[in-house]
C-alpha cells in the first residue's frame, strides 16, 4: 500500500470538494482531491445554474471569476406566474443584490482548471474509497487507483462527497441526527437548444403543476416541470415534454418560451435533508453530503460554498494558531445558514407545487399566499432578500 501524506484529504470533486481544495490552496494548506467518477462526467453533469450574490463575490475574490464575469447572465429579479398572470419581484431594488446565472458546471470546469494550475493532486476514477480513525488526530483514507491500494494520512478529512457518498454513513449512526422530508413529487429538467425568450427565470404555477423556465446561454434554456416521483422517461417524447412545458408557462401576456431542440433531459427527486452535527471527530461535511434542499430556492450548490468558504477558514485559524474554536463552532455556525436556506427552499416548493391535497381549501390558500408575496412589497422583500442570498459572514 502507498502511502500520501497531506493535512486535507477531501472526499468528492463536486462544488464543494473542489472549492475547498482552492481556499486551501490560497492558504497555503495543502490537500489531495479524491473523486470516484471521471473528470468529463464531473463536468458534463447538467446541475445547479442560480449563484447568489455572495456565491459569485466569493469565487471572483478567489480568483476563479473571470469566465464567470464574462459569461454568466446577471438578473435583478425573477417573475412568478400565477395560473398565467406573470408577476415580476424585482431584487435588485428590493434588496440591492442579485442573482447570476451560470451553469454548475462552469463553475466545476473553473475550479479543476484552478486546481490543475496548482499542480496539487486531484485524482479522478478512484474506487473502493473509504475513511478510517476518525476520532484520532490522524484519520486516514483508503483508495484504489490503477488496480493498486493507496493510502491517505491526513490532519483532517472534508467529506465532500454528496448525498451519496461515503462520508457521512462513515458516522456512527447513535452520533447523528438525521431531518428529512421527501416531496410527493419530482422535477423533470431539460436542457434545450432554444434561445431564452425572457430575459429572467419563470416560476409558474398551474392546475397541472409547477414549472420553470431558467436558461443557461443565449442560445440554451433549462426548463423543469413538476412530475411523478417515479416518472417513466420513455413516456416522455419530447412532443409531450413542450407541450406540457407551454400549457403551464404561457402566460395572459402572451409570453412563452422559445421551444428547440432537447438536448439533455433527467428526472430529479425533490427532498429535504440535514445531518447534525456535521462534524464527526477530524471529519468535517460539506454541501450535500451533510444537507439537501428541493432546488426550488435554488441554494444547494450555495450552501456548499458557503460551508467549504467556513471550512477552509476555521482549518487555517488552527494551522497558523493551532485553536480549535473555529473548527468546533464550524457545524453550529454552518447549520443556521442550513436551516434557513431548508426553511426558504420548503416554502418555495410548498407554495408553487400543486400538492396532492383533495382539500380544496389548501389550494385557495395557496393562491391567497401567492396573490400576498406578489402584491406586498414586504413580502416579495423577504422572498427577494432569501434568494439573492445572505452575506457569508
Ligand atoms: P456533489 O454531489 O455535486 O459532488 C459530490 C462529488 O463526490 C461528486 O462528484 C461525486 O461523484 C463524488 N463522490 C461521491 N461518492 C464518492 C466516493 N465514494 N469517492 C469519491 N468521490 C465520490 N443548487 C443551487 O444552488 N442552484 C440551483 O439552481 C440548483 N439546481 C439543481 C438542479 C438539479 C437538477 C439538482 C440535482 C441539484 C440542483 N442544485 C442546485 C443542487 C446542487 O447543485 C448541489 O447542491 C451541489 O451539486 C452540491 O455540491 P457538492 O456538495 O459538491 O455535491
Ligand atoms: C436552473 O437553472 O437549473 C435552476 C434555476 C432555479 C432553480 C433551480 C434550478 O430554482
Amino acid at each position: 500500500m502507498k502511502t500520501i501524506r497531506s493535512q486535507v484529504g477531501i472526499v468528492g470533486a463536486g462544488p464543494a470538494g473542489l472549492m475547498l481544495g482552492h481556499l486551501l490552496h490560497l492558504a497555503g494548506i495543502d490537500s489531495v482531491i479524491l473523486e470516484n467518477r471521471s473528470e468529463d462526467y464531473v463536468i458534463e453533469r447538467v446541475r445547479a445554474g442560480v449563484l447568489e450574490q455572495p456565491t459569485v463575490d466569493l469565487l471572483i475574490e478567489s480568483g476563479v471569476g473571470g469566465r464567470l464575469q464574462r459569461d454568466g447572465l446577471f438578473h435583478d429579479g425573477i417573475y412568478l406566474n400565477v395560473l398565467g398572470d406573470r408577476r415580476r419581484i424585482d431584487m435588485a431594488a428590493l434588496t440591492g443584490r442579485r442573482i447570476t446565472v451560470y451553469g454548475q458546471n462552469e463553475v466545476v470546469k473553473d475550479l479543476i482548471a484552478a486546481r490543475l494550475r496548482t499542480g496539487r493532486p486531484l485524482l479522478f476514477e478512484v474506487a473502493d474509497v473509504s475513511v478510517h480513525d476518525l476520532d484520532s488526530k490522524q484519520p486516514t483514507i483508503q483508495f484504489a487507483k490503477d488496480d493498486e491500494t493507496h493510502e491517505i494520512r491526513c490532519d483532517f478529512i472534508a467529506g465532500c462527497d454528496g448525498f451519496h457518498g461515503i462520508c457521512r454513513p462513515s458516522i456512527p449512526e447513535n452520533l447523528i441526527r438525521i431531518y428529512e422530508r421527501v416531496y410527493p413529487f419530482a422535477w423533470l429538467g431539460i436542457l434545450a437548444s432554444a434561445p431564452p425568450s425572457s430575459p429572467e427565470l419563470v416560476y409558474s404555477v398551474h392546475h397541472s403543476g409547477f414549472a420553470l423556465f431558467s436558461m443557461r446561454s443565449a442560445a440554451l434554456t433549462r426548463l423543469y416541470l413538476q412530475c411523478a416521483p417515479d416518472e417513466d422517461l420513455a413516456e416522455w417524447p419530447d412532443a409531450r415534454i413542450w407541450t406540457e412545458l407551454l400549457t403551464r408557462l404561457e402566460s395572459n401576456d402572451g409570453w412563452k418560451p422559445n421551444v428547440g431542440p432537447i438536448i439533455q433531459k433527467g428526472v430529479t427527486g425533490m427532498r429535504s435533508f440535514v445531518t447534525e452535527p456535521m462534524r464527526y471527530g477530524h471529519m468535517f461535511l460539506a454541501g450535500d453530503a451533510a444537507h439537501i434542499v428541493p432546488p426550488t430556492g435554488a441554494k444547494g450548490l450555495n450552501l456548499a460554498i458557503a460551508d467549504v468558504w467556513r471550512l477552509s477558514r476555521a482549518l487555517a485559524h488552527y494551522y497558523q494558531s493551532g485553536r480549535e474554536d473555529l473548527l468546533d463552532r464550524y457545524s453550529t455556525d454552518c447549520l443556521k445558514r442550513v436551516w434557513r436556506a431548508q426553511r426558504f427552499s420548503w416554502w418555495m416548493t410548498s407554495m408553487l407545487h400543486k400538492s396532492d391535497t383533495d382539500n380544496p381549501f389548501d389550494w385557495r390558500r395557496q393562491l391567497a399566499e401567492l396573490e400576498y408575496v406578489t402584491s406586498s412589497t414586504a413580502a416579495m422583500t423577504s422572498l427577494a432578500e432569501n434568494y439573492v442570498g445572505f452575506p457569508i459572514e
